[in-house]
């Protein structure tokens, strides 16, 4: 948990319905076309010229995580300067050190997701409990978020990433902590932004996955990449084999068979790994283990988003038994396995994972 902050949110169970507003935040714009349109050209921080979704309020949404992640991005690159090196001595939900970029990712997240007025409640691996802006049908979003994911790699300047799902908020009933318990085919976009050589952020809807490069001059993001489908072929495979030995047999012996046919490369952070497999073909894997039969990864905040632009980029991705879109959280940081990428790269997988430990 994050104390500090726990103290400071409302979760939703027990709530009140409408939270603070923070002192020092920027008006909330109206809508989604308003929010574009103040956009455009203002305090640096917006998109293309033709936006991130025909929808103009799941645009204006969009919108708020593109600017959020402007700001993460610029603390990223000065982290040493800005004071955003190192942990701040808490320990979050999923027993890890907090790192203060963490911290600072999170408040610009919630800060930029407010002001959209869209959302009615988001929750974030950086917090025990998910937060309730607005229960009514003006706030039509619920959203999902991990605002800064690699955080090891963080003090040693190496690339990381945020990760969103956007979800429709259910009519007819009030907001719970259950409510976010849904399946990942429900989300209506997805998507992450790397902080690399480049700042990308890549954005998976209905339609198709696109990516857009951020134009440090004027901090725009321009669309770069159209339609992205995984190439055929896996030039790479992602794991940390440091775990190797803890692997189950079928495991083990999938790694063995990627081993033969792809190169290995593996940066430590799940976005910049997802993202060269997205474009070069590839998989990347965070199996359950001996110790963590879960695996370290959040279904929520991580794999169910990233299996989104997965399938809709052409591959897949699951647990090495099912469809990661398919399983239903039964908790808000629920851990699970992941084998995310080129669609025969995790067949494959999965059929050794089935033939081998099934036959145990
Ligand atoms: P985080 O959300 O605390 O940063 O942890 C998630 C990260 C992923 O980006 C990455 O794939 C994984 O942890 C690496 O874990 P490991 O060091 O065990 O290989
Ligand atoms: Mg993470």
């Amino acid at each position: 948990m994050i104390a500090g902050r726990r103290r400071a949110c409302r979760s939703i169970c027990g709530a009140r319905p409408n939270l603070r507003r923070e002192s020092g935040e920027t008006p909330a714009l109206a809508g989604g076309d308003r929010l574009d349109r103040a956009c455009l050209g203002c305090d640096g921080a917006v998109v293309t010229e033709n936006g991130f979704s025909q929808d103009p309020s799941l645009n204006a949404v969009l919108n708020a995580v593109a600017r959020a992640s402007i700001e993460v991005g610029r603390l990223t690159r000065m982290a040493s300067l800005a004071g955003m090196l190192g942990g701040t001595g808490e320990v979050n939900v999923q027993g890890e050190a907090v790192q203060r970029l963490d911290v600072e990712g999170q408040r610009i997240f919630e800060r930029y997701l407010r002001q959209t007025n869209l959302v009615a409640a988001m929750a974030s691996e950086e917090l025990e409990h998910a937060i309730a802006v607005a229960d009514d049908d003006a706030h039509p979003y619920l959203v999902v978020f991990d605002p800064v994911d690699g955080s090891s790699n963080i003090d040693v300047a190496v690339t990381i990433g945020s990760i969103f799902g956007i979800y429709p908020r259910p009519a007819g009933a009030p907001l719970r902590e259950a409510t976010f318990l849904r399946p990942g085919t429900e989300q209506l976009a997805a998507g992450y932004t790397l902080y690399g050589s480049s700042t990308m952020f890549v954005v998976a809807t209905a339609a198709n996955v696109d990516a857009y490069t951020l134009d440090p001059d004027g901090n725009r993001f321009r669309r770069t990449h159209s339609g992205i489908r995984f190439p055929g072929g896996c030039a790479y495979y992602s794991v940390n084999e440091h775990y190797f030995d803890r692997w189950s047999a079928g495991v083990q012996r999938a790694v063995s068979e990627l081993r033969a046919s792809c190169a290995a490369r593996y940066v430590g952070s799940l976005v910049a790994d997802f993202h060269r497999n997205l474009l070069k073909g590839g998989v990347f894997l965070y199996p359950g283990d001996s110790k963590s039969p879960a695996g370290k990864l959040r279904l929520l905040y991580e794999a169910a988003p990233l299996a989104f632009v997965a399938e809709r980029a052409g591959g897949a991705a699951s647990n090495g038994a099912q469809r990661i879109l398919d399983l239903t959280p039964q908790q808000l940081h629920q851990r699970t396995p992941l084998f995310v990428g080129s669609r025969d790269a995790v067949t494959a997988i999965d059929a050794t994972i089935r033939t081998t430990d099934g036959a145990e």
